[in-house]
């Protein structure tokens, strides 16, 4: 089963990429040896998302597991762009396939530089702006506004030739109207759902369980709602679509590409089995053959009646 496809002119050896955050390529080479980066679970790697300055992320607790899924208020702790740059992206660039560097600001200024200097490192295949955490207080949330998409997209359009992925949130009415203004602002690609916007409350006492009271819903759970957004987003716009949410084997990553998105990514599975990506290209082969595709290009151009 021929599995090749591209995301922008990114060639891709299958259509199974990891979810932003939820796969940690240096841990999982510190706990499962080198065999794991050889044989590496997807066929591009998106890196955690970076900030121009250091985070510490939100206080505990910092994860709740709920029936089908979980939540997290990590609150992006991450090294900040300059200890990025001459850390872990140099072991990131190594790995044996396409680098997706995911990156979120606060400010348009801050964007522009964290733009201009990973779209500067020789290796990165393309950039993901995450407008869509649900963990981080920073005022108006830019992917929930689509003059606001628009006019950040138009900003750093002319900053890099690398292709721009724009990850949006599913807490808004109309998704797909934040991604036609990113389209028009000049993204490449659409990748969703982030984590939808949700909390707990401590079994023991009378508080919401997470440190910084809500989080973001992830897993199985989702992905009737992811499914509804990919279709919606996917149909409005021309540019492709990454699709996630809840994604854990072949069946439900070919949902997401009958849906309408080109390629999919896996993330809260991961964190079961770092080998999800394999297990889920692998069922893909195997759902394409039992619902009759001939080959992934023939999935993708069919569309649902
Ligand atoms: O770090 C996080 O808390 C986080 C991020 Br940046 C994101 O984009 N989505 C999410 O569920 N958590």
């Amino acid at each position: 089963m021929d599995l090749r496809t591209d995301l922008c002119g990114i060639p891709l050896a299958s259509p199974v990429l990891n979810g932003s955050g939820t796969f940690d390529a240096i841990a999982a080479r510190c706990a499962f040896g080198d065999a794991v980066i050889e044989e590496f679970p997807f066929a591009a790697y998106v890196s955690k998302t970076i900030t121009r300055h250091p985070r510490a992320g939100n206080p505990p607790h910092r994860l709740w597991e709920t029936p089908s899924g979980m939540i997290n208020s990590i609150g992006l702790p991450n090294p900040g762009l300059d200890d990025f740059l001459t850390g872990i992206l140099l072991e990131f660039v190594e790995l044996p396939v396409p680098l997706i560097v995911s990156v979120m600001a606060d400010s348009p200024d801050q964007f522009t530089e964290l733009v201009e200097a990973v779209s500067a490192v020789p290796g990165v295949a393309g950039i993901e702006l995450n407008v869509s955490c649900p963990n981080v207080h920073s005022g108006l949330i830019v992917g929930e506004q689509p003059v606001e998409t628009e006019a950040l997209m138009m900003a750093l359009r002319p900053l890099t030739d690398l292709p721009m992925i724009i990850k949006l949130t599913p807490n808004v009415a109309n998704p797909h109207e934040v991604a036609l203004a990113a389209e028009a602002g000049g993204a490449d690609a659409i990748s969703l759902i982030n984590t939808l916007k949700s909390m707990a409350i401590d079994p023991a006492g009378a508080r919401a369980w997470l440190g910084a009271g809500t989080g973001g819903l992830s897993g199985p759970a989702v992905r009737p709602v992811a499914l509804a957004q990919v279709r919606a987003v996917s149909q409005a716009v021309e540019i492709p679509v990454v699709g996630m949410g809840g994604i854990d084997d072949g069946e439900s990553a070919l949902d997401f590409i009958l849906a309408g998105a080109r390629v999919v990514a896996v993330g809260t599975e991961n964190f079961r089995d770092p080998r999800a990506g394999i297990a889920v290209k692998i069922g893909l082969e195997a759902a394409l053959r039992r619902r009759g595709f001939n080959s992934l290009a023939d999935a993708q151009a069919s569309t649902l009646s």
